[in-house]
């Protein structure tokens, strides 16, 4: 006696399916790649004693960034406390610290390493923009 038809097409279909669902994966994972290699904005911020510059960084909202960080006289600390980041910088070297900002608003950024006597006012703005 011959099998019947029907198992066989369903089994078809549920090859169909199969391929498609490899498909999909194979497409996020190409989707992952193209994410993980796209360009992450890089922002220079350059220390010295008792300025930052610029002293206003402007984000946008989940944008993940690279800053790069510098100092032109003494060692000194970039913090932004509002996102608990930190990072040493030191004199003839650049620091990279990555942020991906998830709140927007204005957010203080300063210098956690004591400097001089001015070190308690050294700071700037991070402006998250929505
Ligand atoms: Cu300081």
């Amino acid at each position: 006696m011959r099998p019947p038809l029907a198992p066989a097409a369903g089994r078809r279909q549920f090859c169909a399916r199969l391929a498609g669902l490899a498909g999909l994966a194979a497409a996020g994972a190409l989707a992952g790649d193209a994410l993980a290699q796209a360009p992450v904005r890089v922002i220079r911020i350059s220390a010295r004693r008792f300025v930052f510059t610029p002293g206003t960084v402007r984000l946008k909202l989940g944008e993940p960034v690279q800053l790069e960080l510098t100092t032109e006289d003494v060692p000194m600390g970039f913090s932004v406390p509002d996102f608990k980041v930190r990072q040493d910088i030191v004199p003839g070297t650049t620091q990279t610290l990555r942020l991906q900002p998830d709140k927007a608003g204005e957010f203080v950024f300063l210098c956690d390493v004591f400097c001089g006597s001015g070190h308690e006012t050294m700071n700037g703005s991070l402006v998250v923009e929505a």
